[in-house]
């Protein structure tokens, strides 16, 4: 057992059950011209998680341990986007409209993809989702069970969206979560703040948060 500093006391991360979880970390949230911006965001504000992701990313891939990195995002003939999801709001474009990046939210356009910063490599799953949770119509409680893992360490965006949904099931699910508040990130700060700020409240309700620098310096 590896003793990991974090709120509200400390992770105890276990090597041989842990996996790391990249989630959405996607052009179409993270660049120009993708969803995020379709919805009226600042998508710059995103940019913050990923030199920190890529040194967590770095240390799991250096030690051999499981990544999953995950993908929001709807078939090309938008069978499994609900209307109630794709009418919501006034975006600037809707769920399987063109633009500058391919169809929005769909699997196989440009901005559906993992920025390159953080892409995947050979033998790292990559779990294609239709909602913002992570469990939610997909098989990654299934992937994560034959593989023993217990522990999950979170990053992605956004923090208080598709961490948060992922991160409340993975908890309900007997998953133990430490979420990295550097490796997350939201187009609203304050959201992102009072998130973070929930999981670990109330003895870890939710799970724990720690710094990617804390368990960096863990592992050693
Ligand atoms: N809009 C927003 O903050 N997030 C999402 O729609 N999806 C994810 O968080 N990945």
């Amino acid at each position: 057992m590896i003793t990991v500093k974090a709120d509200p006391f400390a992770f105890p991360l276990d090597p041989d059950h842990v996996a790391l979880l990249c989630i959405d970390f996607q052009r179409d949230f993270m660049e120009a011209g993708g969803f995020g911006e379709s919805l009226g965001n600042d998508v710059s504000t995103l940019r913050t998680a990923i030199e920190p992701t890529r040194g967590v990313l770095a240390e799991f891939r250096r030690r051999g341990w499981p990544v999953i990195h995950t993908r929001e995002g709807h078939r090309p003939d938008l069978a499994d986007l609900f209307p109630a999801k794709r009418d919501r709001g006034n975006p600037s474009l809707r769920i399987g409209e063109e633009g500058p990046m391919g169809r929005l939210l769909v699997r196989g356009s440009a901005g559906h993809e993992i920025i390159p910063e953080l892409a995947p490599v050979e033998g790292e799953v990559v779990l294609d989702k239709p909602g913002k949770g992570s469990f939610y119509a997909t098989d990654l409680e299934t992937i994560l069970r034959a593989r023993g893992i217990t522990q999950l360490v979170v990053t992605g965006v956004t923090t208080e969206v598709c961490v948060q949904s992922t991160a409340r099931e993975a908890n309900d699910r007997g998953f133990e979560c430490l979420v990295l508040a550097d490796c997350t990130s939201s187009y609203f700060p304050e959201f992102h703040e009072s998130a973070l700020r929930m999981f670990s409240a109330q003895g870890a309700i939710v799970g724990w948060v720690g710094q990617s620098g804390q368990l960096l310096d863990a592992l050693g």
